[in-house]
């Protein structure tokens, strides 16, 4: 394939309700859309950097910075083999992989309207649909989580994982066991321990948890190993595995029993199967993150997902979970077994409502 022609989009999308990690509060999230041409045909793409440098090092700003100045005239008018061959123009560029995850998806999805397939059958998904679960973020109280809690069950979804920080821990979880004993929960820390303060967190260990998510800092994985002996409950890493070397390194370090694929975080899909297949060869089960995604970045996670070792429920809720007003036409809605169907049109199988992606856009360029 060869890009003629490459659109960008900043937007910011008001959430249905604010969303507070160990790292803030957030009740806007910003994105970045990228349409990228050949031959009048589209394809699109979802940068997940936020305003904030809280999840990640990137923002919206460096990403639209890396976008414009150095990823896409890289590969402007050039012959691609394949849409992973682009990571091969962006290799000059050191990190900043949310920025080239957003440019990779939109050559996916170019490709898939090209041959009429769809991502999940370039990547090659074995499932229809997928099973899924919220995440909830940290509540005024733990009384407050439960309630919330409440009600995304009565929604139907099957699987629940709780934010958590210093003092906003045991506590909260005790009490979300207490009043459902059979449900499966999971926690995510985003970061917020230190080997010493994760102590405080072993009372978890004994409340059945499917996984305890990255609780020690993204660069640690040797701590993360350390403490991965104190649990038994498994250790997941998210913000800590940039790559599949990143992963291979962990497992043999035994810093995590279980990895969360984000596309973003790992600088694309092409990234996300290598790290997939890396644990499939090593029996470790993989999940899929979220990014609080618009429908475009979510069709690409629903394909993911289906994948063979996407083999616990993904942070892939229904659209309406996150925005009123969302840029897809398509909305995907949970099934009464919390699952979500993948989505089965070429490329992501999702089309852009233009007057929605106007009202969310606060700027957007095109290049050449
Ligand atoms: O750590 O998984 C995370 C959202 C933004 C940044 C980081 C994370 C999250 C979530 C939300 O947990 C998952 C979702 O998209 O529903
Ligand atoms: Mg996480």
């Amino acid at each position: 394939m060869k890009i003629s022609r490459v659109n960008l989009y900043h937007l910011r999308m008001t959430l249905q309700t604010p969303f507070e990690t160990s790292f803030g509060r957030i009740q806007t999230r910003d994105s970045i859309l990228i349409e990228a041409f050949e031959d009048g045909l589209a394809g699109y793409g979802e940068c997940v950097a936020d305003r904030d440098p809280g999840y990640s090092y990137e923002t919206a700003e460096t990403a639209w910075h890396v976008l414009r100045d150095f990823l896409v005239p890289a590969v402007l008018g050039k012959d691609l083999d394949s849409p992973a061959a682009m990571q091969v123009h962006a290799k000059f560029v050191r990190g900043h992989s949310m920025a080239k995850s957003g440019l990779e998806m939109a050559l996916w999805d170019l490709q898939g309207k090209r041959e009429g397939r769809s991502l999940c059958e370039m990547l090659g998904g074995v499932r229809t649909k997928v099973e899924v679960g919220v995440s909830v973020g940290i509540q005024e109280s733990a009384q407050a989580l439960v309630q919330t809690v409440d009600g995304y069950l009565a929604q139907g979804y099957s699987r629940i994982k709780i934010k958590i920080k210093p003092g906003r821990d045991v506590a909260e979880a005790q009490a979300v066991r207490r009043a459902y004993p059979n449900l499966r929960l999971q926690v995510d820390a985003n970061s917020a321990y230190s080997l010493e303060t994760a102590s405080n967190l072993l009372p978890l260990d004994d409340l059945g948890l499917l996984l305890i998510e990255q609780p020690l800092a993204e660069d640690d994985l040797w701590d993360h190993s350390r403490l991965q002996k104190r649990f038994s409950t498994p250790i997941c890493l998210d913000e800590s595995i940039l790559s599949v070397r990143h992963a291979r390194q962990a497992l043999e370090m035994g810093a995590c029993k279980i990895i969360n694929i984000k596309v973003g975080r790992v600088g694309g899909l092409s990234e996300a199967i290598a790290i997939h297949d890396l644990c499939q060869a090593r029996g470790t089960p993989v999940w899929c993150g979220g990014m609080l995604e618009t429908g475009v970045g979510r069709a690409a996670n629903l394909a993911l997902a289906s994948l063979p070792d996407f083999r616990l429920p993904g942070d892939i809720s229904a659209s309406d979970r996150y925005y009123a007003d969302d840029i897809t036409h398509q909305r995907f809605t949970l099934n009464p077994d919390s699952t979500i169907d993948v989505p089965d049109g070429p490329g992501l199988g999702v089309t852009i409502d233009s007057t929605a992606l106007e009202r969310a856009t606060l700027k957007s360029l095109s290049l050449p």
